[in-house]
């Protein structure tokens, strides 16, 4: 099996990206291991605090920021970080060729049930033309990520990143405690009737998203065996749905705060958009293409609808052009 650096150097990854990356897996392979000890290494359980998002944080939350921020600032190559736990950016070298973002433990209510967590992450070109540590930085489309990918501690851990080319997928091996690529490359078939919804919130949702989930639920002949299936935790679903096909949707609803979606652009949509879309799937907001949206806030949050291009396409034209 062959190690993520030398498939790396072949894919033609710049030396200090993919420093830059090992940076990053350092760091996850801290947290796989914390993670791995659950209550034994005292990380279970909920701080006083609460994060930017006025969500409660948990210990794993805080943990996962401070070494995946204090790990990135030793590194000369970044320019500036954003991470969904941080209101503002954290300003790095001012020289640095990158800029990274992150969310430092997606799904986090799976922490105290020992459920499927991870890291997500995505690295930018610095731009010349704003402050070193601006926050306008990351004012840039997601069709600018130099490489994004995620890290899903589960009963394995799993890295799955791109860098442009294929999405694919290494495995953390214990005994010598690097990442070994277990899948080339991830294919998200065309067509599939799984879909990654949290129905409960139904009644918060537009009418014509409630019309088409009676169409899947009740009518629609194409969906007569399907299935629904809701981690919580978006790395797990989007990594089933990279696995075995399905559709990924967090639209937006009435709720306060959720009117354009509960989900961060730019932790979580662009870097799972990046991977759906180099794995041959589809991935939108809004019915576009989520790649393309040009930001304007650090914590902007966007509808999500991704996966097998089949049932996007579907969902799109049901609810875009009704
Ligand atoms: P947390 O990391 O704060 O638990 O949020 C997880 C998440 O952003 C995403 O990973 C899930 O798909 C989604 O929220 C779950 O949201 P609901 O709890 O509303 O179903």
């Amino acid at each position: 099996m062959r190690r993520l650096i030398p498939v790396l150097k072949q894919d033609g990854v710049d030396t200090d990206l993919i420093m830059l990356v090992r940076t990053i897996l350092a760091a996850s392979k801290e947290i796989a291991f914390r993670v791995s000890q659950g209550e034994l290494a005292g990380i279970l359980g909920s701080t006083l605090n609460e994060n930017i998002q006025g969500e409660v944080q948990k210990k794993l939350d805080v943990l996962a920021n401070q070494l995946i921020k204090e790990m990135l600032l030793d590194d000369e190559s970044v320019r500036a970080i954003a991470s969904e736990e941080e209101e503002h950016v954290v300003a790095g070298h001012s020289t640095g060729r990158y800029i990274v973002a992150f969310d430092p433990l997606d799904g986090s209510s799976n922490i105290d049930v020992n459920g499927q967590i991870g890291t997500i992450f995505t690295v930018y070109p610095a731009r010349e033309d704003v402050a070193y540590d601006s926050c306008q930085q990351f004012h840039q489309p997601g069709i600018n990520q130099l490489c994004a990918g995620y890290i899903l501690y589960g009963p394995s851990s799993l890295l799955v990143l791109s860098t442009g080319g294929p999405t694919r997928c290494y495995t953390l091996d214990l005994t010598h405690g690097g990442y070994l690529l277990t899948k080339a490359q991830m294919n998200v078939p065309r067509d599939s009737c799984e879909f990654a919804i949290n129905m409960a919130n139904y009644r918060h949702w537009s009418r014509v998203t409630q019309a088409y989930f009676d169409q899947v639920l009740y009518a629609s002949e194409r969906f007569r065996h399907s299935s629904v299936r809701w981690n919580a935790a978006m790395v797990g679903d989007v990594h089933r749905v990279l696995s075995r096909g399905g559709i990924f949707l967090y639209p937006e609803d009435a709720r306060l705060g959720n009117e354009t979606g509960k989900l961060r652009l730019l932790y979580e949509a662009n870097p799972l958009s990046l991977l759906i879309e180099k794995a041959g799937g589809k991935a939108t907001s809004s019915g576009r293409r989520t790649l393309e949206i040009m930001p304007k806030d650090l914590h902007q949050r966007v509808p999500v609808v991704l996966g097998s291009v089949g049932p996007v396409d579907d969902f799109n034209s049901a609810v875009f052009s009704a």
